[in-house]
């Protein structure tokens, strides 16, 4: 039996990685673009990751009138005490397309970096996930976090945002430098949809 469920997101790449991740558990997981309406872009004005998840499970449910899940997540490097964290989508504030902006945001982290050692340079990916039900109810939230450092130059075509500076630790190899089942097997995003699936087999009962 196959469910569909709506993950509201406007980034491709989040969407083809969940897609990935929730498709061989039955679940034919929908964009914003195969909802007809465009719905109006939430406030994403939360503090937290899982705050801003919240904010927009909640709001696409409500204004699409059906179970809703949605992803907040970014890159925390500790030499920033944690940024951009929330912030990670739109740090440089440039460019009009995602590429421009991701290319930006990579600039502008390699110059707030360009003085800190190789040790110093520890970081994460962070995912927070929630599901929300039509009536604005949540569902289920979960967590995932992916763990690196950041490197002194981007490598790897594959993934989108920060993927080509964040250096895995056991391998050498950036984030984008793994397939996309690879990323999916280690990641943040990979470990919050392994764990909503849970909560989403629960909602299909
Ligand atoms: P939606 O809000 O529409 O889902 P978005 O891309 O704006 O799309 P976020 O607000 O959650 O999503 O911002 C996440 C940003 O964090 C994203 O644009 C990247 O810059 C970065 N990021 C998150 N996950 C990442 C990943 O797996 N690889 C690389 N960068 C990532």
């Amino acid at each position: 039996m196959s469910t569909e469920i709506l993950f509201a997101s406007s980034n491709e790449h989040k969407v083809a990685e969940v897609r990935a991740i929730l498709d061989p558990e039955g679940f034919i997981v929908l964009s914003l673009g195969d909802c007809g309406t465009v719905p109006p872009e939430p406030l994403e004005d939360g503090d937290t990751f899982e705050e801003n998840a919240r904010i927009k499970a909640i709001a696409y449910a409500i204004f699409l009138g059906m179970n809703a899940l949605a992803d907040d997540s970014g890159l925390a490097v500790d030499a920033l005490g944690g940024a951009p964290g929330v912030h990670s989508a739109r740090y440089a504030a440039i460019g009009t397309t995602r590429e421009e902006r991701d290319g930006a945001n990579n600039r502008k982290l390699l110059e707030a970096l360009k003085d800190v050692p190789s040790g110093l340079r520890g970081a994460r990916f962070v995912c927070a996930m929630c599901l929300a039900s039509k009536d604005g109810t949540v569902l289920a939230e979960s967590r995932g976090v992916f763990e690196g450092r950041i490197g002194c130059a981007p490598r790897g075509s594959n993934g989108f945002g920060y993927d080509p500076l964040l250096v895995l630790p056991e391998s050498d190899q950036t984030s984008a430098e793994l397939s996309s089942s690879e990323k999916n097997a280690r990641s943040h995003r990979g470990a919050a949809a392994r764990a909503i699936a849970t909560a989403l087999r629960e909602v299909r009962r």
